[in-house]
């Protein structure tokens, strides 16, 4: 049976219908990480406002349960590095020029570094027994992580994605799963960016050109189509 073949039904998205196929689909929570989201992480101490992010994290958590409920598959992503950042290009250490780097010591453990307070996933959507967790050193989830490995051990075909921040590392990974033959339907309200018309352009490319890179829905729709299948 081709599994990638819709089960029942389709979500309306942009730029037209992403047909619902559970089994061959998997949800992808890109970087939900304290430092991204909450006071005196990574974000925060890049000068961005972190209350702008936290507005998806209700829609994801029903994302999420729906998910979970329906028996997909769900990947949650981390960006962060090794304790020695032996992992961490000097281009990337020396961008942004602020006062706290990647790997210095901020208010939650060491900026981006795996196993610090800060890197982990906020406690909101943990993940649970048996969901992969993907640790990556870039912003694209599939740059140098076993990521396609996993999704095709699976029969995965297809990809919701969710997660922050909608330009970096959401568009990051929906082009490079674009170039390995994923389909990918980004979610408006679980997906945010610090800087809302980012977030605007981002998605508007995505479903551009007969949906350039995937297509693009809000979580009501996806519920919807959960709901019914
Ligand atoms: C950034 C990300 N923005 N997860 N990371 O540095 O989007």
């Amino acid at each position: 049976m081709d599994q990638t073949r819709p089960s029942s039904g389709s979500v309306e998205a942009e730029p037209y219908p992403f047909p619902l196929a559970v089994a061959a689909t998997a949800l992808v929570v890109i970087d939900m990480q304290r430092d991204f989201l909450e006071p005196g992480g990574f974000g925060d101490a890049l000068g961005n406002d972190v209350s702008l992010l936290r507005a998806t994290i209700d829609p994801l958590a029903a994302v999420i349960a729906a998910a979970r409920a329906a028996g997909m598959v769900v990947v949650h992503t981390r960006e962060g590095h090794r304790a020695d950042l032996s992992d961490l290009s000097p281009a990337k250490h020396r961008r942004g020029n602020f006062a706290l780097k990647i790997g210095d010591s901020g208010p939650m453990g060491r900026i981006l570094v795996r196993g610090e307070e800060g890197h982990d996933i906020i406690p909101e959507l943990a993940p649970i027994a048996g969901e992969p967790v993907i640790d990556k050193p870039g912003k694209g989830a599939f740059y140098a992580t076993d990521l396609e490995a996993i999704l095709r051990s699976r029969g995965i075909a297809r990809l919701v994605v969710c997660g922050v921040t909608t330009e970096v590392c959401v568009h990051t990974t929906v082009r490079e799963a674009n170039d390995r033959g994923f389909d990918c339907l980004v979610l408006s309200d679980c997906t945010g960016s610090y800087f809302p018309h980012f977030h605007e352009a981002a998605l508007a490319m995505i479903k551009a050109q007969g949906g350039i890179f995937g297509w693009v829905a809000s979580s009501s729709a996806l519920l919807a189509a959960l709901s019914g299948a």
